[in-house]
């Protein structure tokens, strides 16, 4: 074990995820925010989300409003060398084993009084492999509490099935929870100082609220699997050959033998006209479960 004991990877494996409070220094959390306020610089530049920044609704060049940072780890070798760090890639080999491959980062910025919600979902709804040993490490570069939109999961729900993520026949990305019989009120929220690292289980059924507190809550997530677990058609899985899929190796071997296991899929297909990033799939849900900053203002 690198980072973890016995315990917490027992817990990981029964409830589908894990909260580390302090897995980070001060000092990372501090550079962290530093290159945020980088990367964030060209959005009163742009009047449409393109292919780093991803924009609120709300976003106007006068009054810049950023919902996503995308790919962190290639727009910063900061980003890019905390991915590699033992602090993360530690984590990772702790549960799903030496060999690891990337699937995606991106850093969600849920600025105070108006950063966007995510609706419920399951990763693997969005990109199914041919095994489950699929997560996302998430990391709180602010205080996260129950009022600035902290990341909720369903405990245990990682052993079910892979809920309905359609809505008209269209992928959605979220799930209807009354009609998947779920009720908030079971769910559990992560919170913790910034520095607490989270993973959960690409099954784990999570999302979080619009952030309507007076204080911003920035969290970056790294989503990788084991080496030998390969994609089947996906929301956004695309590569031109296996040398473009091993390019995505973080540590250990790759293979040629995808490990098959009997895990529950469902294809992510199709897909709506607008699916630049999951707020823009979300969009298509018909009963969302966090009310958006649009539904707030149209109601009072
Ligand atoms: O930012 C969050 O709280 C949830 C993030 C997430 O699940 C996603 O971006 O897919």
């Amino acid at each position: 074990m690198e980072c973890l004991n016995r315990d917490q990877v027992s817990f990981f494996h029964d409830n589908g995820y894990l909260a580390l409070p302090g897995h980070l220094s001060n000092d990372i959390v501090a550079q962290a925010r530093q290159e945020i306020d980088r990367l964030s610089g060209h959005a009163d530049d742009i009047d449409e989300s393109d292919d780093l920044i991803d924009l609120e609704e709300s976003h106007t060049r006068a009054a810049p409003r950023i919902r996503r940072l995308k790919r962190p780890d290639l727009q910063s070798e900061f980003f890019r060398s905390l991915m590699l760090s033992d602090h993360i890639l530690g984590l990772a080999r702790d549960l799903i084993g030496p060999d690891i491959r990337m699937h995606t980062a991106k850093l969600n910025m849920k600025k105070a009084q108006y950063g966007a919600p995510v609706q419920w979902h399951q990763d693997f709804a969005f990109y199914p492999h041919t095994n489950d040993d699929v997560i996302a490490i998430g990391i709180v570069f602010d205080d996260m509490d129950l009022e600035n939109g902290p990341l909720q999961v369903f405990p245990g729900s990682h052993k079910g099935p892979i809920l309905d993520h359609h809505s008209g026949g269209v992928f959605a990305g979220s799930v209807d929870l009354a009609a998947e019989n779920y009720d908030l009120d079971d769910a559990v929220s992560l919170t913790g100082p910034a520095g607490t690292v989270t993973v959960h289980h690409a099954r784990t059924l999570h999302g979080s609220a619009l952030n309507t507190s007076n204080r911003d809550r920035q969290m970056l997530f790294y989503e990788m699997m084991a080496a030998d677990a390969f994609p089947i058609m996906g929301a956004m899985t695309r590569f031109d050959s296996i040398a473009d899929y091993d390019s995505l190796m973080l540590c250990g071997k790759t293979t040629l033998q995808p490990r098959l296991e009997n895990v529950p899929i469902r294809i992510p297909q199709p897909q709506p006209a607008r699916a630049g990033s999951i707020y823009e799939i979300q969009a298509g849900q018909s009963a969302p479960a966090y009310a958006t900053l649009e539904k707030m203002k149209a109601e009072t």
